[in-house]
């Protein structure tokens, strides 16, 4: 039955609306037979990883449909790692801090010290009038939530610094700007396929580049740095892809459309639910139509209802809304650490104010309903929902399977 009030809420008393968690990724397979038979045809042919035929076939599948050329890697992190050596990033790198802290990780590993930089306010990406005063050799953009950065704009910048510009697209999977695939933007752009995200390999990530010499020298780069059965070309680690993650991927491939599909759908199912809602705004993942709604972020207004009371209301309904990515790379370790946190106004605003809602296939429109009816009788009863989220915990059930719940 739907919430009528407040008290009907699970935070105060009330009956908890799921019992089962909505999470903001849950991972899906759309063909479980195909998916079967091609894992089948692997551990038949005993040949598991190392550019294994399932992982030539998925990166010709993503070229087929994309252009350009795909490498595929281990994951996002490891295919922003690869491509900062193959770019000859060195030293710095300008990028926001308003992303997933593996953005900025995957430098710091490699040596590159992320100088970071605010984003808007209005579309969350970052803005390129930061990145015009950041005194950093390379250039980094993040599309952030499924829609994209103003690329044109830096790609101005790099060619008149002569820096190498290189895109986070692990949210931007089959998004385009202005017609063009965001893998063909940039040097590079590089893609996350973790379990959570709208294309997956259950782990995983690509790079996408029009240069081909790029692609071969990261394919040199995954595979330990070799050129032959026993000769190296340069120094290179291991961020190959496995088989069975190539066949979760190419199992998925051919229902693109239909899970874009799905995740636009479920954009503007919370859109339309949430509009008339005082202090929360859905922002536009669809970008226009070339945006893949990977994510649906709300904005909460802190004079309607505190953002992290409204979550904890949410939890409390079995709904595992998140607050990414509070509090910015900038104010996490072992980025605070090192300097005084950088003035990011923008990103400060953003970070306490964005809460992830729970999309995906797995989710149907009427769970979001319910969803956004929890948020709307929350945001009524925000005094209340206020008082009684300062003691509310979530049970640690909610968030990792308990392993004695598996089959023997
Ligand atoms: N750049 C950006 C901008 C990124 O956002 C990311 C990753 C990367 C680079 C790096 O790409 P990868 O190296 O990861 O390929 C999650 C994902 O792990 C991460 O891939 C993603 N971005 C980030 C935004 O979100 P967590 O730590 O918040 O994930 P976790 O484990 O809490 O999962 C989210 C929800 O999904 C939970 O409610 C539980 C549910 N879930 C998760 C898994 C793994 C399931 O239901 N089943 C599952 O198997 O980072």
């Amino acid at each position: 039955m739907a919430k009528r009030g407040g008290s009907d809420l699970a935070l105060l008393g009330g009956r908890r609306e799921f019992s089962e968690s909505l999470h903001v990724g849950r991972p899906f397979f759309p063909d479980r037979k195909r998916l079967s038979s091609l894992i089948d045809g692997a551990l038949d042919r005993r040949w598991v990883t190392n550019d294994g035929p399932l992982l030539r076939q998925l990166e010709a599948g993503l070229e087929d449909r994309f252009g350009a050329y795909w490498v595929l890697v281990s994951s996002g992190t490891s295919g922003l790692q690869l491509s900062c050596r193959a770019l000859g990033i060195r030293d710095s790198a300008a990028m926001p801090a308003f992303t997933f802290v593996a953005t900025p990780n995957a430098f710091e590993w490699e040596g590159v010290r992320p100088v970071f930089c605010d984003v808007s306010k209005a579309d969350h990406q970052i803005a390129p009038a930061a990145i015009e005063v950041a005194n950093a050799a390379g250039i980094v953009g993040v599309h952030l939530w499924g829609a994209t950065c103003d690329a044109g704009a830096l790609g101005i910048i790099a060619n008149r610094r002569q820096t190498p510009l290189l895109f986070d697209a692990a949210h931007a999977f089959g998004v385009s700007r202005d017609g063009l695939p965001v893998g063909q933007l940039g040097r590079a752009a590089v893609f996350s396929f973790h379990a959570t995200k709208c294309f997956s390999t259950i782990e995983g990530g690509a790079a996408s580049t029009n240069d081909e010499a790029l692609a071969r020298e990261l394919r040199m780069l995954r595979d330990f740095g070799f050129t032959g059965l026993d000769e190296t070309g340069r120094l290179g680690i291991n961020a190959k892809m496995n088989e069975l993650s190539a066949a979760v991927g190419l199992a998925a491939l051919p229902h693109w459309d239909s899970t874009l599909e799905h995740y636009r759908e479920n954009l503007a199912t919370y859109r339309e639910a949430l509009e008339e809602v005082r202090g929360v705004r859905v922002y536009d993942s669809s970008a226009g139509g070339e945006g893949n709604c990977q994510y649906v972020v709300a904005l909460i207004d802190p004079e309607v209802i505190g953002r992290d009371a409204l979550m904890k209301a949410l939890h409390a309904e079995g709904v595992l809304a998140r607050r990414y990515f509070y509090p910015g790379c900038h104010r996490l370790a072992p980025y605070v650490e090192a300097d005084a946190a950088p003035e990011l106004p923008n990103t400060d605003w953003l970070a306490e104010r964005v809460l992830v809602l729970p999309t995906g296939p797995s989710i149907r429109p009427d769970e979001i309903l319910r969803v956004c009816d929890i948020i709307r009788v929350a945001t009524d009863a925000s005094l209340e929902v206020a008082s009684a989220a300062e003691s509310f915990r979530l049970a640690a059930s909610d968030v990792v399977v308990d392993p004695t719940a598996l089959d023997p």
